[in-house]
């Protein structure tokens, strides 16, 4: 077993003796190991969490703690139902060493995770998964760190987008006059948006912020979804985010990145399906400004992905991690068409919330 990995280990709050510590996945953005203990005593996750992504360790972890603690407070089962963050035995959440920044929770037994969402049955279950987590948090009162600033909040990325249109870093702006075009024609409804949100006319609640399937946890036994994890961009905006972003993921026919876009298109099955888990649980905590921009903030959310994709490659590439040379501005072509087909079906978008929530 790796040395160093189990004297790290060895400094959190866990039970039993360790036997086995091995990597789990390839994530993305963290290093994720599983720590087996002998017996009867419980396994645990452990991260190494990516710190240039995440500045600020522990704010986040503060976030994971405090969302969870009120979670617990509300479930049958409070182990199952919601992360559990170990602690260090300095009383710390996290184990810092040199300059890497450690974490564990307990590892939830009996579970599954899924890949992708590709039945209107999946749908269903991811938005019930974020309908019962905002639920359970509706009435959460505490501060949160903003671990990530500005992360939906498109006058930020406006901000951004004017400074790097300026800068021209890349000198890539002057082949590009048809996409900034989309961007800049969208920018007055945006704003108009993100303005009831900055007025308290749409409230703001704990958000998820990472909505994809493959971050709920289904019961092996019955396959019932559980309860949702990776925590780590917890932070307050408004619950319409987290809709808006799952949509985007959720009911796309082709790939974020899809170079055919005669494959890209929003299935209006998914939409429904998703909105009907996600309303079984929500409906009732929502006030009416939030229902009525339901099926707009996938409208906003995924431009604001058109945004941060052609951003990122008038930018030179410096935030999404690309394949080939082009990968992000293909990337804002198939979600410009994604884009495109939700103002096609909005109509029916609209009509689809009205029914639901009548
Ligand atoms: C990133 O972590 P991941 O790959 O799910 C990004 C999201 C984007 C997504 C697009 C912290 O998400 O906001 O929507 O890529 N997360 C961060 O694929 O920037
Ligand atoms: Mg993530």
């Amino acid at each position: 077993m790796d040395t160093r990995l189990l004297k790290i280990a060895y400094q959190f709050d866990i039970q039993g003796t360790i036997v086995e510590i091995y990597p789990l996945g390839e994530g993305f953005i963290n290093d994720t190991f599983i720590v087996k203990t002998q017996g009867d005593s419980p396994d645990y996750i452990m991260q190494r969490k990516n710190h240039h992504i995440f500045p600020d360790v522990p704010g986040m972890m503060e976030n994971i703690k405090a969302v969870t603690e009120h979670i617990k407070a509300k479930v049958n089962d409070p182990l199952r139902e919601t992360l559990t963050v170990i602690p260090a035995k300095d009383g710390k959440l996290y184990v810092k060493e040199g300059d890497e920044y450690w974490t564990v929770c307990l590892l939830i037994s009996d579970t599954m995770s899924l890949s992708k969402a590709d039945s209107p049955d999946l749908a269903y279950q991811g938005g019930l998964g974020i309908g019962r987590f905002q639920h359970l948090l509706s009435d959460f009162k505490k501060p949160l760190h903003e671990t990530i600033k500005g992360f939906h909040n498109i006058r930020w990325r406006f901000q951004q987008w004017d400074a790097v249109i300026a800068a021209d870093p890349a000198g890539r702006v002057s082949a590009l006059k048809e996409e900034i075009s989309w961007i800049e024609s969208r920018r007055k409804e945006m704003m108009d948006f993100w303005k009831l949100v900055e007025d308290g006319t749409i409230p703001t609640h704990v958000t998820h912020n990472d909505t994809k399937i493959s971050n709920i946890l289904f019961e092996k036994s019955n396959g019932k979804m559980l309860c949702m994890i990776d925590l780590d961009t917890v932070m307050m905006s408004t619950s319409l985010n987290d809709f808006g972003d799952a949509i985007r993921s959720y009911t796309n026919t082709g790939e974020e990145d899809d170079m055919n876009l005669e494959n890209v298109g929003m299935s209006l099955e998914m939409f429904k399906a998703y909105a009907e888990g996600y309303l079984h649980e929500q409906k009732d905590s929502m006030v009416k400004s939030e229902l009525d921009h339901l099926a707009f903030s996938a409208r906003y959310i995924t431009f604001e992905q058109v945004l941060r994709f052609l951003m990122d490659y008038i930018d030179g590439d410096r935030y999404y991690k690309i394949s080939y040379p082009e990968h992000n501005l293909v990337r804002t072509h198939a979600q410009y068409r994604l884009l495109q087909s939700m103002e096609a079906q909005y109509d029916q978008m609209c009509e689809i919330i009205r029914k639901q929530t009548q």
